[in-house]
């Protein structure tokens, strides 16, 4: 085996990547190792989809904007059954293979959580032999390099792709015609029957590249189909003989434009005319793509719900439930009931925020000038349903225009929601409350006319990347504890739980726990120069820079605790590191103030010989997934902070908990589940519920009562917004903290004091030792239940209808 993998590595190296192996880089390594492993994976592809093909297998496809990768070398070979191999036939020809591992380039096709979710499903799908189809856009560009420079954020283009990348096939048999604006034709057949016909202004290539997504074991293998946007005649031959050499390509530039880079915004949508165009250019080539395979394989689209499932990935491919309507209708002359019975028993829509300013919607002027037939085909469907709606509710105005996808009020929007609801059979939230959350708010009368489309399905990960591979110590001990079969059967961790008190087991963990932190530190210490001692608490908070995640109330909690240290500097306190990592979206103003205030903090707090090593504060730069996959096994304790009923699930709450981290949470998102099942002893809750914060809003509670209330609060407040952390520029944070004075909107002085008294909470716990370490126990022995596979195969039975054997 080892022999095999060391001649398929040279062989690579010398043939395809062209080295003499004696001249190779890491990065050299990492392309032979790749294209080796890639060999491999595409072996057991084409196995499976001869077996899909004959047994007439239904297939999923999950669209989305955004697939969250990261480095794939590891998670190929692990899967494979080839890590131990590859490592040791390259450490023969003596090279290391964290050096390869970590030459590759983060694919980091998405923002956050949506983005990871996807990467998380596609694992699980392979891994649960469900044949199913990733289609996004291959971006040239993903997500920002974020660089802080003076404690500010700056932004950088991301550039995976400038050597290409090993893990791709482009297939230059799979290529579709993408139409945008232009005009739309209506006629009469001799029938009497009324036809139209779309008659694009411009048209774009769709080029696909399929990466193969390897399922734990080789079980199957499955494609990750991303579309590059391709001019359709890429020179303007008369402009460019006439010497108008921009001219000539400009048609190309603006073509390609739409591949180019990905939107980095979560959570506000951008309402760029672009990012329509990205939206509707993957989901026409998708469906295009789709509908030619089930054609080729059983002829009629009649049977498409029986043989195909396609999961919208929040309402971003929402467009796709108008587009299948045109394909059906205008290309293939199916009647309208036909085709809208096709639709919507093949299409489901997971959605994945509530808050209002996320919502998709688009200007009526820009949906009709880019896509008119769609804008048609909506208000059709829009008619039929508010039809419908009239019929069931005859006395309620109101409820018909809280149901239109078209929204009537200031300026009208095409609300991506509704439409994506309308166009469903099922709709499904990411955790038990916001599932809640979405029947009672945002779809509370759409699901009063369809009672039976919503459902919960709590989100999962998968346990490979995130235990696993990222935390071989804690897996060790878990396979000699639990027995070997826990890498296949996740709930056999629940055994864990019956040794929590036993001290041999303890200190296992707690060792593993440390040489996890003392990796870290090293890289903090690399990154940032800023030395930590790895016996300190390492508190973590990692996610998006958001006002609604809280990251100020960790900020203020931070600033308190420092005062009172150097107030009291001989009481018993718990050394702590607090750790913070996150992007802000580059127009975000507020969170990237929250940057520099963290940097800010940081600089005063770490620069204190007063504190000595009581308190470090970290901003690590450019969270990404590669580094996720470091912090998240040396995190102590999480940060799952966000104002109830905010987050709609959130996955880095998991996976921290799985490694071993207690969380200090409010009662949002799957946090609850999380408390569920480890037990409300194993995890520090604090902070105002959804009904407490709903009723502050319904009455216009504002800051001002929980600040006259708190000195302490009213002290930190004061002390940011004088400077204390920038003296040179003392007026820095004043209207950022204003916001908190003002309106509060995430009610971060509500939840201070609790906070405040939550992480006291803490100190005692980790100073007691033994029964830290006992709830770091039962947090893992209980996280089997949010393994993504779990999760997928309750899609599978109750949204999709696959079979599955788990
Ligand atoms: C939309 C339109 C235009 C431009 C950008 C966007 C956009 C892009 C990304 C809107 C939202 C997102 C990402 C949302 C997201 O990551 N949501 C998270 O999804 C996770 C998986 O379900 C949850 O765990 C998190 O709670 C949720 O915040």
């Amino acid at each position: 085996m080892v022999s095999e993998a060391k001649s398929a590595i040279i062989s690579k190296m010398t043939l395809s990547v062209g080295k003499d192996p004696a001249f190779a880089t890491d990065y050299d390594w990492f392309l032979a190792c790749a294209l080796a492993a890639r060999d491999r994976a595409t072996l057991r592809f084409l196995e499976g989809k001869r077996v899909t093909a004959s047994d007439g297998k239904k297939r999923v496809y999950y669209l989305s904007l955004e697939f969250l990768i990261g480095r794939q070398l590891t998670d190929v070979l692990s899967n494979l059954s080839l890590l131990d191999v590859f490592r040791a036939a390259l450490e023969d020809l003596g090279v290391d293979y964290e050096r390869v591992r970590s030459a590759e380039p983060d694919a980091a096709l998405g923002n956050g959580g949506l983005g990871r979710l996807a990467a998380c499903f596609m694992e699980s799908m392979a891994t649960l032999g469900i044949p199913a189809y990733g289609y996004g856009i291959r971006y040239d560009h993903g997500l920002f390099r974020q660089v802080i420079y003076d404690g500010w954020q700056e932004e950088y283009p991301e550039d995976w792709l400038s050597f290409g990348t090993p893990w791709e096939f482009l297939r230059t048999d799979v290529v579709f015609n993408v139409g945008f604006g232009g005009s739309v034709e209506t006629y009469v057949t001799p029938a009497g029957i009324t036809r139209y016909t779309w008659h694009p202004g411009e048209v774009v290539h769709a080029v696909s590249y399929d990466t193969p997504m390897v399922g734990w074991r080789g079980r199957s293998v499955n494609p990750l189909r991303l579309w590059s946007a391709r001019a359709v005649d890429p020179l303007r031959l008369e402009l460019f003989n006439r010497g108008d050499f921009a001219g000539a390509s400009s048609d190309q530039a603006r073509a390609e434009a739409i591949s180019k880079f990905l939107y980095p915004s979560d959570e506000t949508p951008s309402g760029q005319e672009l990012r329509l165009r990205q939206e509707y250019f993957f989901v026409s080539a998708s469906l295009q793509d789709l509908l030619s395979r089930h054609r080729r394989i059983y002829g009629d689209l009649h049977s498409l719900p029986e043989r195909a499932a396609i999961q919208l990935n929040d309402t971003h491919p929402a467009v796709a439930i108008a587009e299948m309507m045109r394909l059906l209708l205008d290309e293939h002359g199916l009647p309208w009931n036909e085709a809208w019975a096709i639709t919507s028993a093949t299409f489901s829509y997971t959605n994945h925020t509530l808050l209002p300013e996320a919502l998709e919607t688009w200007p009526l002027a820009v949906f009709e000038r880019l896509l008119p037939r769609h804008l048609q085909i909506i208000y059709f469907i829009n008619n039929l349903h508010l039809e419908a709606a009239k019929k069931a509710f005859p006395e309620e105005p109101e409820l018909l225009r809280s149901v239109s996808i078209i929204d009537e009020r200031d300026g009208r929007k095409v609300r991506m929601g509704q439409l994506a609801f309308v166009g469903s059979h099922a709709i499904n939230g990411v955790s038990a409350l916001h599932t809640d959350l979405m029947r009672k708010t945002t779809f509370r009368d759409l699901n009063r006319i369809y009672p039976d489309r919503i459902q919960n399905k709590t989100n999962g990960i998968t346990f490979r990347r995130w235990l696993h591979q990222s935390n071989p110590g804690l897996t060790a001990i878990l396979k000699e504890v639990c027995g070997a079969e826990v890498v296949d059967n996740p709930e056999v961790i629940e055994r864990l739980a019956a040794h929590a008190g036993d001290s041999a087991l303890q200190d296992r963990i707690r060792a593993v726990k440390l040489a996890n932190k003392t990796a870290l530190a090293k890289v903090i210490a690399e990154r940032t120069g800023v030395r930590v001692d790895p016996a300190a608490l390492f508190d973590v908070q990692i996610k998006r820079m958001h006002e609604y995640k809280r990251q100020l109330l960790n900020l203020l909690e931070t600033a308190a605790l420092y005062d009172a240290i150097r107030a009291n500097p001989d009481a018993d306190w718990t050394p702590r590191v607090k750790i913070m990592a996150g992007k802000a979206a580059a127009s975000y103003v507020n969170a990237k103030f929250i940057i520099k205030l963290a940097n800010d903090i940081a600089q005063v707090v770490n620069n204190d010989p007063a504190v000595r090593d009581l308190l470090k504060v970290v901003f690590l730069p450019n969270y990404n997934v590669s580094l996720a996959e470091v912090i998240i096994p040396a995190a102590d304790l999480s940060e799952q902070i966000s104002t109830a009923g905010m987050e709609a699930s959130g996955t880095g709450n998991m996976k921290l908990a799985l490694n071993g981290a207690l969380t200090i949470g409010t009662l949002d998102g799957a946090n609850i589940e999380i408390r569920d099942n480890v037990g409300n002893d194993n995890i520090f809750i604090f902070g105002l519920t959804t009904d407490e914060v709903s009723y502050r809003r319904e009455r216009g509670i504002t800051a001002g009562q929980a600040i006259a209330a708190s000195p302490m609060l009213a002290g930190v407040l004061n002390a940011v917004s004088g400077g204390r952390f920038s003296p040179d520029d003392p007026g820095r944070f004043v209207q950022l903290i204003d916001g908190l004075r003002g309106a509060d909107r995430y009610m971060v002085t509500d939840d201070f004091d609790s906070y405040y008294a939550a992480q006291r909470r803490v100190d005692a716990c980790w100073n007691s030792g033994e029964p830290w370490t006992r709830s770091a126990i039962i947090n893992i022995a209980n996280m089997a239940w949010f393994s993504s596979d779990r999760t997928i195969a309750e899609y599978a039975r109750e949204i999709w209808n696959v079979p599955v054997d788990l």
